[in-house]
């Protein structure tokens, strides 16, 4: 199973492409989540994430969710999650085993090596965020960012190789809630495909993998999966 942003709509959560809300409504995510958009405005993209991570603490996982974490747990390695979201809420639904292409907002990570030390950050220490700026290293200034994969950033290779290898060895591929338009994920589809799979894709509207489906079920996740999963 390879899900996007819409399987979390049904929690409350804004998929990627819908307008962006109130005070990002002049920004488009592709000009935020970037390193260059980091380091041009950190306070602006830290706040980015800040308020999506604070929006998330109120949201649960939907039934898709949760149809996919019983399903892995009445089947046991009969199912690969792989996920292009990064709000957690596959995980906490129970699915075991996530391969979370694109990281997860919950955790940080520092911007560069030490400047001081001269070797990987781990001796920067957090000093306290001030107001409108990310939390950054008392001793070098190293900034914190969150430990997502920012656009023109590598994707973690163990989770796209385990996906890559889970798409060339399943005989069904469930794509879920994306638009296909980001890569290399959304090339997951057609690998899929070329290895003999079925490519049933789950979407309300069209999108740009349905090219490589055999079915389309058109239609919201939390009500497609329980139906489709539930065996
Ligand atoms: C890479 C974390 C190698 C951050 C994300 C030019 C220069 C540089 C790179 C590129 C380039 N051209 C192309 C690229 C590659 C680029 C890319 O794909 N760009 C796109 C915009 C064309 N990819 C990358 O940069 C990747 N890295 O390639 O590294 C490299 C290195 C250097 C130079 C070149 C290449 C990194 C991509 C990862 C980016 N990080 N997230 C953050 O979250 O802030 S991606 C981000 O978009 C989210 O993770 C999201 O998951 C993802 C994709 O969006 P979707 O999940 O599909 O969501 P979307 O809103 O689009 O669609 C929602 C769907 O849900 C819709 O279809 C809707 O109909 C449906 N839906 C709505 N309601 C429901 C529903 N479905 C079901 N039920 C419902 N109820």
């Amino acid at each position: 199973v390879l899900t996007g942003a819409g399987v979390s709509a049904e929690s409350g959560v804004p998929t990627f492409r819908d307008a962006q809300s109130g005070l990002w409504a002049r920004f488009r995510p592709e000009d935020l989540a970037t390193e260059a958009a980091f380091r041009a405005h950190p306070q602006r993209v830290w706040d980015w994430y800040a308020e999506r991570r604070e929006k998330l603490q109120r949201v649960q996982p939907n039934a898709g969710h949760v149809a996919v974490a019983e399903f892995q747990s009445r089947h046991p390695d009969r199912l690969t999650l792989i996920t292009q979201n990064v709000d957690g809420l596959h995980q906490a639904a129970g699915s075991p085993g996530v391969l979370a292409l694109h990281g997860n907002l919950y955790e940080d990570a520092w911007l560069d090596p030490c400047a001081l030390a001269r070797r990987p950050a781990d001796a920067c220490a957090v000093t306290l965020a001030q107001p409108g700026h990310p939390p950054s290293c008392a001793q070098c200034g190293n900034l914190l960012r969150p430990a997502v994969v920012w656009f023109g950033e590598d994707l973690p290779q163990p989770a796209l190789a385990a996906a890559q290898a889970a798409a060339q060895g399943c005989q069904v591929m469930l794509v879920v809630g994306t638009s296909g338009e980001v890569w290399p994920a959304a090339g997951l589809a057609g690998l899929a495909r070329r290895a003999g799979a079925k490519v049933v894709v789950l979407n309300p509207e069209a999108t740009a993998l349905d090219g490589e489906a055999h079915a389309l079920l058109r239609g919201p996740s939390a009500q497609l999966l329980p139906r489709l999963l539930d065996f």
